[in-house]
């Protein structure tokens, strides 16, 4: 039942309308730096539409974003949609040359980024052949985004597009190849918010919404960006990592009265409340998405704080949560049911749909699937099956509607709750000079959470030491998103392989 306009440009409804519904004096945004209200935050976004127009973008073109989570990061993905122009957040903690494969991979005709990263955002331009047109820091010394837009005009009129236009996209990674970039359109924001927001959170205009987890994912986008701003509510950002320390102290300060984590921090913050007692008494519900949440830390953080935490699930593709708990009905160790309006079937390897209890391959289908991957028309039509987005989990409904999660049905991990690729971290580790033969598995942790580890076969004369174990993290670390290196290191003499010489990973899962 959502319905769009002729000529709708999404932007009018998240940025515009505040105005239009006299909120203009309402905080929108609350940082460590300020507030910014439904005025202020509009007008920036006008003014960042200028400038980008002004800078010679045009319709159509991609606009990368290695941006923090502050105010800028708002006035850039929205500036570029009301100018018609294409934003793609990027996932700030990668490394150079990760940023350079989605500079050239996207074509795009401008960079912007937050001072924090610009050693691997500069690092990355100078492997590139071809250079974004426009390359823009947001604030600091000299010609910046902040600077420039000081003297623009604060009123620009949405350029009309439709709901079904390409709006923004967001990398996804996959376990074997490189990212593809999703291409959502402007009728995703909406329903995302609509749908899952209001509908199955119940998320209202007094609320003040926290998302510890960061902008740049679709969980972060939906939760710290566009929910608050659908509703009119108030976002509040932290543009530091998200600690227990930091989130407590973010809680504290601005109070909100729902908080977004992902498992591993619930964990992190389960152990930090042994020793500190936050005042966590303004947050009504807690959310948690990324990777499935353990019973057991459900119970734990129910018990220490009297919350619920409302597990769902969502992916890139869909942008937002498709299967969700609901305050009133959730079920520890189950990821809930359908959000209304999207659709699920479970099939075995044949496609043949599945009756409840049997587990296999989760399809979705709903209002807010990407159309594509970005010139990769293999991926898409392996994983955007017509109505159908083949989610790559596998599933098990019961007869009541509740789904239960069974694992990946590829080799992916989701450390943190960002998907990382086995193969990744195997090609850094076959780098180092002592490493002849490398596998790597997910371990479930003792707080029930997935941790990347390594198997590895060294090469002729290199002893398994305390100071190589350092060595191989380091060079992980110098190399790989900090949250991709392994954990844990096993040397063995052999790794298991097929009779073709394929790596049996379970195997290795089940090893002690
Ligand atoms: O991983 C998830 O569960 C998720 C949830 C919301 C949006 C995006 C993602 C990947």
């Amino acid at each position: 039942d959502l319905v769009f306009p002729p000529g709708f440009n999404v932007a009018t409804v998240f940025i515009d309308r505040h105005l239009a519904e006299g909120r203009a004096d309402k905080v929108a945004v609350r940082t460590t730096a300020g507030d910014t209200t439904y005025g202020e935050l509009a007008a920036g976004v006008n003014r960042c539409a200028h400038l980008l127009v002004s800078l010679g973008l045009a319709r159509g073109d991609r606009i990368l974003m290695v941006i923090k989570d502050t105010v800028d990061f708002f006035h850039v993905f929205w500036g570029a949609i009301k100018a018609g122009i294409v934003p793609v957040p990027l996932n700030t903690l990668l490394r150079a040359k990760d940023f350079a494969y989605m500079i050239e991979n996207s074509e795009c005709a401008a960079l912007v980024y937050s001072p924090e990263f610009a050693g691997e955002v500069e690092a990355a331009l100078g492997l590139v052949d071809r250079q974004p047109g426009v390359v823009m820091r947001t604030e600091g010394d000299a010609d910046t985004l902040s600077a420039r837009l000081a003297d623009l005009p604060d009123v620009f009129d949405a350029v009309p597009a439709s709901a079904e236009d390409d709006c923004f996209w967001l990398y996804s990674s996959g376990s074997t190849g490189s990212p593809k970039g999703a291409v959502h359109r402007h009728r995703d924001l909406v329903a995302t918010s609509e749908l899952y927001g209001v509908r199955t959170l119940g998320i209202r205009t007094d609320d003040v919404f926290f998302s510890a987890a960061k902008l740049f994912f679709a969980y972060g986008l939906g939760n710290g960006m566009s929910f608050p701003l659908w509703v009119g509510g108030t976002a509040v950002l932290l543009d530091t990592r998200p600690t227990p320390e930091s989130t407590f102290a973010t809680v504290e300060r601005f109070k909100p009265t729902l908080y977004f984590g992902v498992p591993t921090l619930y964990a992190a913050q389960l152990q930090a409340l042994d020793q500190a007692t936050p005042d966590l008494s303004s947050i009504r519900l807690c959310v948690s998405a990324g990777e499935a949440l353990p019973a057991d830390i459900f119970r734990r953080w129910r018990e220490r704080t009297g919350l619920v935490i409302l597990d769902g699930i969502g992916s890139t593709e869909a942008l937002h949560i498709f299967i969700s708990n609901r305050a009133g009905e959730h079920r520890p160790g189950s990821t809930g049911r359908l959000v209304e309006g999207y659709d699920a079937i479970i099939v075995d390897e044949s496609g043949a749909a599945l009756p409840a209890g049997e587990p296999g391959r989760l399809l979705i289908s709903g209002p807010s699937t990407a159309r594509c991957y970005w010139r990769n028309p293999e991926k898409t039509a392996a994983t955007m099956m017509g109505a159908w987005l083949n989610t790559g989990d596998t599933y098990q409904r019961d007869a009541e509607g509740f789904f239960y999660y069974c694992g990946r049905s590829d080799d992916m991990l989701k450390v943190g709750g960002i998907w990382c690729s086995p193969f990744e971290i195997e090609a850094t580790l076959i780098e180092h000079p002592g490493v002849l033969e490398v596998a790597v598995v997910g371990r479930v942790d003792p707080e029930g959470l997935v941790k990347p580890e390594a198997w590895i076969v060294l090469a002729d004369g290199v002893r398994p030491t305390e100071s190589l174990v350092e060595d191989l993290t380091r060079h992980c670390k110098s190399r790989l998103a900090p949250y991709k290196f392994p954990r844990e290191f096993h040397f063995v003499d052999e790794l298991p392989k097929t009779a073709t010489g394929k790596i049996q990973r379970f195997r290795l899962r089940i090893e002690e």
